[in-house]
C-alpha cells in the first residue's frame, strides 16, 4: 500500500477524552473513529488489526476441531423467553420492535439461538461431539462504555458453543477451549493467564477468564507470579486425546490466579510471599461449561448409545476480538506510540522514502515495495512528499514491528537501513539481504 493513495488520517494531538493509552494511539493512528457511545467504525488501518486477529482466532478454532458459521445479530425475543433470559438481561439487552410490533433484540451472546439450531437438527449422539462458532458484532448497553474498543457497546465477539453426550465430554470440550485460547493469544503476542472466575449471567459454576496483565486493567486480580513464565510455544497438541489436552490445563491452572470475585485469602497467604502479586487485568476471554441449563430449558435433547434421551451438556466460550486490540495496545507501545507483535501487525513493514522526488531514491523504493510483493509481504510504503521527521514520526505512531529508511547517501553505498520499532536498533544493509531478513521473521506467519 502507498501512504499517498492510502486513508490514514493521523491526528497530531491526543484526543482529549481518551483516558487511557490504547484509545489514545487508537484514535491518533487513525484506526477507530466513535460514532455514538460505545459504538465505533473501523478505519482501513484499524479494520487489517481486526481482520489479522480474526484470522488468528479462525485458524486455533479450526485446529481445535471447531466449525466455524455465523448467526444473525438480530434475535426473535422468543427464544429468549424460552430460557427465561429474556426478562433476567435487564437494561444491557437493546431490544428492538420490527414493523410488525414483534419483539426482537441486538445480541449479546448466542445461548439460545445455537440451542435453537441444535434441537432443530441434531438428535443422537452419533453427532456428538459438536462445536460451533462464529465471530459477529454484539451489542450490550453498558451502563459505562469507555476505553474505546476495550469496554464497547457495539463488539466483536468469537463465540464457541460445545454440545456433547456427557458432562465428561463436555469437560474435555472446555479443556479444549483452553488450550486453543491460550495459543490464540501466544499468536498475538500476549501472555494471557486464565484465571478461576464466576459466571455472570451467563451460568454454570465451572469458568476461567482469561486476563492480560495490564495497570489499566478492569478487573483486580491476585496470582502466583511464576504463573506468567509459563509458555505454550509450539507444542503440538492432539485436540482429541483428552488426557493430554486435561495436562496441559493443569500445568496452567495449578498454580494460585483468580480475579476478585473468586479469591481466597488463605489460599493466596500460601503462596511465597516474593511470588504473591496483586494486579489489573484485562479479560480477553472467558470459557464456561453449564451442563444442561439452556438444553434443559429449550428441550435439546439426544438419544444415547443405550437408547434413552438426555439434554445435550453444553459450554459456551467466548474470545473478545475488537477489545484485543486495545489489549494488545496496552501490553506492547512506549512514548512514540503502538508496537504491533508480527502477528497482528496491518502491515508487516514500511518503507520510509528520504528524498521523494530523487530519481533514484524512488526507484529503490519502487524496487524494494515489489520484491517485498512478490515474496508476500505487503508494505507500507511512505511515499509522501513530507518531511523524513514527519515519515518517522507516523510509522512510530502505526507502529509496524519493522522499517526500511531507503535515502540518496545509504544508495551510494548500495545500503538501505533495516529498523527494529521495539528495539530502535538500525542495520545497515544491501535492499536484497533487507528483504530476505523480513521473509525470514514473516516465515510461517
Ligand atoms: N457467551 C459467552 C461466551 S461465548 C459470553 O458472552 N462471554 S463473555 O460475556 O465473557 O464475553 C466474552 C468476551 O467478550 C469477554 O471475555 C470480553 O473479552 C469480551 N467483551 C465482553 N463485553 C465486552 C464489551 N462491552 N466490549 C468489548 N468486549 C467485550
Amino acid at each position: 500500500m502507498r501512504l499517498s493513495r492510502y486513508f490514514l488520517p493521523v491526528l497530531k494531538e491526543n484526543p482529549a477524552d481518551a483516558q487511557i493509552v490504547s484509545h489514545r494511539y487508537m484514535l491518533r493512528a487513525g484506526m477507530i473513529r466513535q460514532q455514538a457511545a460505545g459504538i465505533y467504525s473501523w478505519l482501513p488501518l484499524g479494520f487489517r488489526v481486526l481482520k489479522r486477529i480474526e484470522q488468528i482466532v479462525h485458524e486455533e478454532q479450526v485446529r481445535a476441531g471447531h466449525i466455524p458459521m455465523l448467526m444473525p445479530t438480530l434475535q426473535p425475543a422468543d427464544l429468549w423467553r424460552e430460557s427465561g433470559r429474556y426478562d433476567d438481561y435487564g437494561q444491557e439487552m437493546l431490544r428492538i420492535k420490527d414493523r410488525h410490533d414483534r419483539d426482537m433484540l441486538y445480541g449479546p451472546t448466542n445461548e439460545e439461538m445455537i440451542t435453537d439450531i441444535f434441537r432443530t437438527h441434531v438428535n443422537s449422539y452419533k453427532d456428538l461431539p459438536l462445536t460451533l462458532y462464529h465471530i459477529q458484532w454484539k451489542f450490550r448497553d453498558e451502563m459505562r462504555p469507555r476505553f474505546g474498543v476495550m469496554r464497547g457497546r457495539e463488539f466483536l465477539m468469537k463465540d464457541g458453543y460445545n454440545f456433547d453426550v456427557d458432562k465428561d465430554a463436555a469437560l474435555h470440550a472446555y479443556n479444549r477451549h483452553m488450550v486453543s485460547y491460550l495459543r490464540t493469544y501466544e499468536r498475538m503476542g500476549l501472555t494471557a493467564i486464565p484465571m478461576r472466575a464466576a459466571s455472570g449471567p451467563i451460568g454454570g459454576d465451572n469458568t476461567h477468564e482469561f486476563l492480560v496483565l495490564a495497570a489499566t486493567g478492569e478487573s483486580e486480580v491476585f496470582y502466583d507470579s511464576a504463573v506468567t513464565d509459563l509458555k505454550l510455544g509450539d507444542r503440538a497438541v492432539d485436540f482429541d486425546n483428552r488426557a493430554e489436552v486435561a495436562g496441559v490445563c493443569k500445568e496452567f491452572t495449578t498454580l494460585y490466579a483468580r480475579t476478585d470475585e473468586t479469591h481466597d485469602e488463605s489460599l493466596f497467604n500460601q503462596i511465597p510471599e516474593a511470588r504473591r502479586k496483586v494486579g489489573r487485568g484485562i479479560e480477553v476471554g472467558q470459557i464456561f461449561y453449564f451442563g444442561t441449563k439452556y438444553s434443559e430449558a429449550m428441550g435439546a435433547t439426544v438419544v444415547t448409545a443405550d437408547g434413552s434421551r438426555v439434554p445435550v451438556e453444553m459450554g459456551s466460550h467466548g474470545i473478545g476480538v475488537s477489545r484485543l486490540l486495545g489489549a494488545i495496545i496496552e501490553a506492547s507501545h512506549d512514548d512514540k506510540g503502538i508496537i504491533w507483535p508480527e502477528g497482528v501487525t496491518p502491515f508487516p513493514v514500511g518503507i520510509v522514502n528520504l528524498k521523494q522526488g530523487d530519481a533514484g531514491t524512488d526507484a529503490a523504493c519502487e524496487g524494494l515495495y515489489k520484491a517485498l510483493e512478490a515474496r508476500g509481504l505487503e508494505a507500507l510504503y511512505d511515499d509522501r512528499d513530507e518531511r523524513a521527521g514527519a515519515k518517522f514520526a507516523t510509522m512510530d505512531l502505526i507502529g509496524l514491528p519493522w522499517r526500511i529508511t531507503v535515502g540518496p547517501r545509504g544508495l551510494a553505498n548500495g545500503k538501505v537501513e533495516l529498523t527494529s520499532r521495539r528495539t530502535g536498533v538500525s542495520e545497515e544493509m544491501s535492499a536484497e539481504d533487507a528483504v530476505e531478513r523480513i521473509a525470514q521473521i514473516y516465515a510461517g506467519r
